[in-house]
């Protein structure tokens, strides 16, 4: 018999799958989120059958996004605090390491901010690219500092995600100016700063992200202005370290170009390609809640933090 997953289980995968949940900290804040429900509302009557069901819970919300390597570091975070002889300690075990995982993320991002805040001077504009959560937080902790900022968004085609940010950084009362992604180069003379979050970051310091990302940081070079990544240990993809690439996920081609256009212009591929890989040459500085690295240099970190650990996030205990 298949183990019961729980149905809110079930729905945070969609909301993932479909980016009504999306940014690689909040996939993996909700993934945490519905393994402690699973675990809080699990039946199961033995030890064995508990176990089987939160595996089967973590690979359903794995299989839903490819590349952001929060999803399963938090899965892989959750299930390794999952410990007992029996279904009561399983259960609490779990439910404990789930919310002591919450907890790391939202002091993570917060120190985060610290750390990136300091790179921001009174009177920058940066200039961002697509919302990241991360990135928001070092710009946070920049005005609560007392700093002036302003910002230039980049709209992020093809899912315009800088409206997000535009929206949120003017609820902070941040002047924005919203361009479109192509006009980037043009308004790099004027930008002190460019901020970016990540989905992953390699082993060599390469930072995957939204695409586009890596289009911007070559330009950012070219102009030379500084080209930050906000991103928490999280996102250091441990599979990396044994020579594995970051899987690129490919999106619908309805979210590039509706149908109908697409019928009228004649027989075309359309190819969505949801993020890009940033060589670690065209990035200044990578800010994680541990202090900022030069990219070639996370490599270290992320050998101290997740040691050689790049199992499946449900396999078995060896
Ligand atoms: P935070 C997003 O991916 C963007 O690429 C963003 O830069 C990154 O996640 C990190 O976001 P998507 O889920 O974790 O929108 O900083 O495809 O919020």
């Amino acid at each position: 018999m298949e183990p019961a997953i729980h149905d809110d289980v079930a729905s945070v995968a969609d909301d993932i799958a479909s980016m009504e949940v999306r940014g690689a900290a909040t996939i993996a804040r909700a993934a945490a989120e519905a393994l402690r429900t699973q675990a809080q509302s699990s039946d199961a009557t033995d030890p064995q059958a508990f176990r089987a069901e939160l595996r089967a819970a973590a690979r359903t919300l794995h299989d839903t996004r490819p590349t952001a390597v929060s999803l399963p570091n938090a899965l892989r975070y959750v299930l390794g605090g999952m410990t007992g002889g029996t279904v009561e300690a399983l259960r609490d075990s779990t439910v404990e390491t789930a919310t002591d995982f919450l907890s790391r993320l939202d002091r993570a991002q917060d120190a985060l901010g610290a750390v990136g805040a300091n790179r921001l001077r009174d009177g920058d504009t940066i200039m961002t690219h697509c919302h990241s959560t991360d990135v928001l937080a070092c710009v946070r902790h920049a005005l609560d500092d007392g700093k002036a900022l302003s910002a230039i968004v980049k709209e992020t085609r093809p899912r315009n995600q800088g409206h997000i940010t535009a929206k949120q950084l003017r609820e902070w009362g941040v002047p924005v100016t919203l361009i479109v992604d192509n006009a980037a180069r043009r308004y790099l003379n004027d930008v002190d700063q460019v901020l970016v979050g990540a989905d992953s970051i390699a082993a060599d310091g390469s930072v995957i992200n939204k695409i586009g990302t890596s289009g911007l940081a070559v330009n950012a070079r070219d102009r030379g202005t500084p080209f930050m990544v906000a991103a928490q240990t999280i996102k250091l993809h441990p599979a990396t370290l044994t020579g594995h690439t970051v899987e690129i996920e490919m999106r619908d081609e309805a979210e590039v170009v509706d149908p109908e256009t697409r019928a009228e212009i004649g027989d075309i591929t359309v190819e969505n390609p949801a993020f890009d890989v940033t060589p670690p040459r065209y990035v200044d500085a990578i800010v994680t809640e541990r202090g900022q690295f030069p990219p070639e240099s996370v490599v270290w970190l992320m050998r101290e933090l997740y040691g050689e650990g790049t199992r499946e996030p449900w396999a078995e205990p060896v």
